[in-house]
């Protein structure tokens, strides 16, 4: 045997650089659901299904090609618990000159593999990961000498880079690189959002659910109406879908919230571009294609390509530059342990409830509900950012460190001190009310700050303001917030403070 080629869980793209220039006669490609892989986080069961079935799918169609594999099937018997047991039994079984793989998406596993060569005793080479648009190194180049970074700078230089939505005079089709003014509108039902699309379980679905029911009871999340795609085909599909029925739409209610609708416009693509069924680079020219064939508006194309070509490449590159040590950022000081009820979603606070209900049932949740609803009221409590990093990292069938922890820690926690985002995203209830209807629904009273049935977030917020003066006050974007706090009446203020303080102390009964 030549080569051993380990392709992982979120490496399901045909053209994966592990297998560049491999030989289907001698070298022989590794696949293993594994109980370490499985079980780092509690992987909401819906997750583990779609990684599976896409494994098994991805497998099957490698050996339809002609590759040799060796696949190793979930059992909590298998004595290979680690993809380094089970690396090690095929050394040991048929031998190798050397292990092969593509480098992985987060630190904890990449730095195990990176001790492998020493611990196996076999040359591992760890290609980089093409699939990203900008690779590490472009990133750290763009990011040399820069004292901020910033998304938007970033964007627009992989818009110049990539040739996306630009004239052929390299300006901004549409005169302006970022439409966002146009994509604030809240959504009253009209028009409708479309259904989400949807996969039936085929017969190797069926058998990962039934697996995943048998020995992952006691993970976070639902097993019913299971409608991920699990091939490249229908994530294909998922894709025209969504470019077709909600991109039109998408800019619009980007920033929408409903109490009855889970997904609005939102194209439910990240678990499929996460784990190699999707390319986002395709993904992008898709959008852009429907641009020029007129069928969605600018601001909805633009905005959407921002979210890939942008945000989704800006966090991969701050992860590589700043891990392992972004990991322990606390710099707000959070010592408050994580609510129970965002685990059963068991709370009167309506918008949170739906947000984590959604959660369970779907393992989605838009990016709102993440950044607005579930980081926000995390950001306000002062909970510890391990805390919230390892619930997002549980919950949601697109979560790996590398996308989650950038946008938890950095994004919603600000814990990493303003390195990914110039100001938190700390709001009031004023703000969901804004852009909801879930206020009108819910147990409190969004108009209210201090009484016993007041909106949680609204005192949670000023409280937030006041305890983190010394960090914020002399941000230009938060200078406002601290002339309306200082200008409240004292009397108000105490009252607000009190009110915060008892929320605090009783963040269980919520
Ligand atoms: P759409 O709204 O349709 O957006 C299109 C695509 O843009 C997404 O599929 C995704 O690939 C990309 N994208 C959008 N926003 C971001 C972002 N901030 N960072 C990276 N990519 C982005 N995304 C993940 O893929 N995995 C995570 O674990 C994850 N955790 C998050 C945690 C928090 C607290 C927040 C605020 C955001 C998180 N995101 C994460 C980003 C974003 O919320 C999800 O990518 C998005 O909700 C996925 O749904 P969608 O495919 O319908 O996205
Ligand atoms: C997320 C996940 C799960 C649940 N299970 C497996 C698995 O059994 N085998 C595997 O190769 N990969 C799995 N993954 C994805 C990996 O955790 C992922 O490749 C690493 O975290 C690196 O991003």
């Amino acid at each position: 045997m030549a080569n051993l080629i380990l392709i992982l869980g979120d490496q399901l793209t045909p053209d994966i650089s592990a297998l560049d220039g491999a030989d289907r006669n001698q070298d022989r490609v590794v696949m293993a659901e594994v109980h370490n892989e499985a079980s780092y986080t509690n992987h909401h069961k819906k997750k583990i299904v779609l990684l599976f079935s896409a494994m098994r799918h991805f497998a099957q169609g490698l050996e339809a090609d002609g590759w040799q594999i060796h696949y190793l099937t979930y059992h909590p018997d298998n004595e290979a618990r680690s993809l380094e047991a089970v690396i090690a039994g095929q050394l040991e079984l048929i031998g190798a000159d050397r292990i092969v793989t593509t480098e992985c998406g987060e630190w904890r596993l990449h730095d195990q593999i990176s001790q492998w060569h020493e611990r196996l005793g076999v040359p591992v080479e760890i290609r980089p990961d093409t699939r990203f648009i900008a690779s590490k190194q472009e990133f750290a180049d763009w990011a040399e000498g820069r004292k901020q970074l910033r998304m938007e700078f970033f964007y627009r230089e992989r818009r110049r880079k990539t040739g996306l939505m630009m004239t052929s005079e390299g300006k901004p089709e549409g005169g302006q690189w970022n439409f966002d003014t146009d994509n604030r509108r809240k959504w009253t039902g009209k028009p409708p959002a479309p259904a989400p699309f949807r996969i039936e379980p085929d017969e190797v679905t069926r058998a990962v659910i039934d697996l995943v029911e048998e020995h992952f009871a006691d993970h976070f999340g639902t097993l019913e109406d299971f409608h991920f795609a699990v091939t490249p085909e229908d994530a294909e599909q998922a894709l025209d879908y969504f470019i077709d029925f909600a991109l039109p739409c998408f800019g619009d209610y980007q920033d929408a919230m409903a109490d009855d609708e889970d997904w609005l416009f939102h194209s439910i693509l990240s678990p499929y571009i996460n784990c190699g069924l999707l390319d986002p680079l395709a993904v992008c020219e898709a959008a852009a294609r429907a641009w020029h064939a007129g069928r969605a508006p600018i601001n909805a194309v633009e905005g959407f390509i921002r979210q890939i070509l942008g945000w989704r490449e800006f966090v991969r590159g701050i992860y590589w530059m700043n891990m392992p040590a972004y990991a322990q950022e606390n710099r707000l000081g959070n010592t408050r342990a994580l609510p129970w009820f965002y685990w059963t979603g068991d709370t009167k606070m309506r918008c949170m409830h739906k947000a984590i209900d959604a959660t369970r049932r779907n393992a989605y949740a838009h990016h709102i509900q993440r950044l607005m609803v579930t980081g926000n009221f995390a950001l306000l409590a002062g909970v510890k950012p391990e805390e919230i990093c390892d619930w997002y990292l549980a919950v949601y069938a697109d979560a790996y460190d590398w996308v989650e922890l950038p946008n938890v820690l950095g994004m919603v926690m600000h814990a990493d001190g303003g390195y990914l985002g110039s100001k938190p995203y700390a709001a009031s209830g004023k703000y969901i009310q804004r852009m909801s209807d879930h206020c009108s629904n819910c147990h409190y009273k969004v108009n209210k700050s201090t009484e016993k049935d007041a909106c949680p977030f609204n005192a949670l917020y000023w409280h937030f303001i006041d305890c983190h003066r010394d960090e914020f006050s002399n941000n230009p974007r938060m200078g406002m917030m601290y002339r309306n706090w200082d200008r409240q009446d004292p009397a108000r203020k105490k009252a607000l403070l009190k009110r915060a303080d008892w929320l605090l102390d009783n963040l269980e009964s919520l």
